[in-house]
């Protein structure tokens, strides 16, 4: 489905530490590749608690749902996207045995839709409620190009339940993507009251066009922009702290890029408290990752894949404007003896603020689309001081995870492609 990795001849090459050490001072890479450091021990759950997932709105299905957002001055409706019905509808998010939804908007143009491509992102305005407006990523198929686009809709004048479709503006639209895959899709909008997009490196498998640790084009990014003040001539403005605009070290960074050397961020989110950027970041053959992302960040790809070598000698060099941030922790496609906890495809979550669940508190949780796991991962003072399993996933209760999304009172929802919003409780619930 999604952000699924690409199962490419790279599968079998060595990936020995040493010997990928040995690459990087060979071609001097030294100064910008630290040391790789120890991936952190993946399954010591001793401090975090066990939880469950249960159907949490049973009366209501959805086609591939990917993406759930509300306004935040009205979280009195909650939306959720189809990727490929490219359909945002919306319902009342209590009382949660309701089984009415309502059309809001069906994208009026065409989208294409491959596994990863279609209706991804949903964002509201942070001033809905005044401005009426809302923003969606999606997968254009306007011609034999291929592009990404977020557009920005407005509320129907005459009715609060329904989107104005002929509303639309395309705001920022990708260069040519050659590859279906790899699109990332989520848009959410950061304390800041800026407009975060998370597009992916382009596609096929192995960065074909070294886009990651390219800071000029977007691709293998988060992009940030201003939708509020356009630049002249443009339909967005770049915020005077981007790295781009903010740090000479940076000053050849594309205006509007946040973060680079990211391979296909599916999902990221904002900690509610902190207002930490979080992202799970969807390896190639190996491994998945958890990055806490920081303005103007390199976090490796594709000179690595997680804590891990990838392809070094292919790279000329690594970005110089900053050194390579190794993930917060990893995750193997393939189960050992020490990491049975496996996936294939990280889906980022939240870190969760809520009450349901209070020894939860702080923690970052995240699971993966292939094998439906959950992780709880304590971060404190700079560290990672737990990092595990926090639900015993049965094949009965096992997720295809898209999406986790949270509501207003910091609690944990989960889209899955059986159709069905689920919530994290308490194990003993
Ligand atoms: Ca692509
Ligand atoms: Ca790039």
């Amino acid at each position: 489905m999604h952000p699924l990795p690409t199962m490419t001849s790279t599968q079998s090459r060595s990936r020995g530490l040493r010997a990928a050490s040995v690459v990087c001072l060979a071609l001097g890479l030294t100064s910008t590749i630290p040391a790789f450091g120890e991936a952190p021990e993946g399954t010591k759950a001793s401090r975090l608690p066990k939880a469950a997932t249960r159907v949490a709105y049973p009366n209501l299905r959805f086609d591939r749902p990917v993406a759930l957002a509300y306004p935040a001055e009205d979280p009195s409706r909650f939306f959720v996207a189809e990727q490929h019905q490219a359909k945002i509808w919306s319902f009342p998010s209590s009382p949660r045995d309701g089984s009415e939804k309502k059309l809001f908007l069906q994208l009026p143009d065409p989208i294409n839709k491959g596994n990863e491509e279609g209706l991804l992102g949903l964002a509201f305005h942070p001033r809905y409620k005044e401005n009426g407006q809302f923003f969606v990523y999606y997968s254009a198929n306007d011609g034999p190009e291929r592009r990404s686009v977020v557009s920005r809709f407005n509320v129907s004048s005459d009715d609060p339940q329904k989107a104005d479709p002929a509303s639309e503006k395309r705001i920022w639209v990708s260069d040519v993507d050659k590859w279906e895959n790899h699109n990332g899709g989520t848009i959410l909008f950061g304390p800041d009251g800026f407009l975060y997009i998370t597009l992916g490196d382009g596609g096929a498998g192995g960065d074909p066009l070294s886009t990651g640790q390219n800071p000029k084009d977007w691709f293998g990014s988060i992009l940030r922009i201003d939708v509020d003040h356009p630049a002249p001539g443009k339909a967005y403005g770049i915020p005077a702290d981007n790295p781009a605009v903010k740090s000479k070290s940076h000053a050849y960074w594309a205006p509007e890029v946040f973060a680079i050397g990211l391979r296909n961020v599916w999902k990221f989110s904002f900690d509610r408290q902190t207002g930490d950027l979080w992202a799970g970041d969807v390896g190639q053959n190996l491994y998945e990752m958890v990055h806490k992302i920081d303005s103007g960040g390199n976090y490796g790809w594709s000179i690595r894949e997680a804590f891990h070598a990838f392809e070094p000698q292919r790279r000329q060099k690594a970005d110089p404007a900053s050194k390579i941030q190794p993930p917060l922790a990893e995750y193997p496609h393939t189960p050992t003896a020490d990491r049975p906890d496996s996936g294939l495809s990280i889906t980022g979550g939240y870190v969760y603020r809520g009450e349901a669940i209070p020894e939860l508190k702080g923690c970052y949780v995240y699971g993966d689309y292939d094998s439906g796991r959950i992780w709880g991962l304590k971060y404190e003072n700079g560290k990672v001081t737990a990092n595990g399993e926090i639900v015993d996933v049965t094949p009965r209760t096992k997720l295809n995870i898209t999406s986790f999304d949270e509501t207003p009172e910091g609690e944990l929802l989960i889209l899955a492609f059986d159709g069905r919003i689920h919530e994290l409780v308490p194990a003993s619930d």
